[in-house]
């Protein structure tokens, strides 16, 4: 079937779900949300699925955020629309999802491979958490989840520098699944992941997300990536 952004096929008892905004490199807006989140319940509810796998194209499993959908956010109008809660549903899932991803897995995109209960990559897989180019954090669960998988030291080195790591690294650090330091918000949202539960992570991770809408540096990381030029950040 083909609804808007997703295709869903069903092969047995697996429920194939394939991200389909090829021109934005399946960048994640609210209707592939809604969709996928849909998609998901809807496949959770039908005894005849045992497992689902959610996938992309060869270029890209998702390039993270649809970026040009949120550049001009107001941080106000990030905490009340509060898009992302709907990310909860899908984690609730309970029949297994598996994260089929070929090419980027970038910011969002990494965060949702890491909500499905495991990871097989391509060869040509890239993983990154790339937001910090954007003067933004990770948003769904990406702090904490990749800390979760790949360990603290790893995690931060991905977050603070924003790198991508390739298929073979990917496997042989357990996300199937590299990075450096940056800024005080991420270094604080990560070392949460010491001091509280998963789920209370990911909602500080959220608000703090939100938060950075608020900033300079995501008004210009966001726009710059649009201009396709390089940041100027001023770290305020
Ligand atoms: N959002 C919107 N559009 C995008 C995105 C994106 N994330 N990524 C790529 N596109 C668009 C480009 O703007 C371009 O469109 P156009 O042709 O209209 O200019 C088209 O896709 C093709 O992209 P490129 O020309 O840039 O393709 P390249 O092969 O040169 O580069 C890259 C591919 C390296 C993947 C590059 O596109 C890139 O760096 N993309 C941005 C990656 C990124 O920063 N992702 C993080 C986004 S922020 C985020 O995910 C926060 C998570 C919060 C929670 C998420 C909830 C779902």
């Amino acid at each position: 079937m083909t609804c808007g952004t997703i295709l869903t096929e069903t092969h047995g008892r697996v429920r194939l779900v394939t991200l389909n905004r090829p021109k934005a490199l399946n960048a994640i807006n609210r209707q592939l949300t809604r969709e996928l989140v849909a998609a998901a319940i809807e496949a959770d509810a039908d005894p005849t699925v045992g497992c689902i796998v959610v996938t992309g194209s060869p270029k890209a499993f998702a390039a993270g955020a649809d970026i040009k959908e949120m550049a001009a956010a107001t941080a106000t109008e990030m905490y009340i629309n509060d898009h992302f809660a709907a990310w909860e549903q899908f984690t609730a899932v309970r029949t297994p999802i598996i994260a089929a991803v070929a090419g980027y897995a970038l910011g969002g995109g990494c965060e949702l491979a890491m909500m499905c209960d495991f990871i097989l990559a391509a060869d040509t897989a890239k993983f990154g958490q790339p937001e910090i180019k954007l003067g933004v954090n990770p948003g769904i669960g990406g702090s904490q989840r990749l800390t979760r998988f790949i360990g603290k030291s790893k995690a931060m080195e991905m977050c603070l520098t924003g790198r991508t790591m390739d298929a073979a690294e990917a496997e042989r650090c357990g996300l199937v699944s590299h990075v450096v330091p940056a800024d005080r918000l991420l270094v604080e949202a990560i070392n949460r992941r010491y001091e509280t539960t998963l789920s209370e992570g990911v909602r500080f991770e959220r608000r703090v997300f939100y938060a950075t809408f608020a900033t300079h540096d995501q008004k210009e990381g966001m726009t710059a990536f649009l201009e396709k030029r390089l940041p100027t950040f001023t770290h305020g």
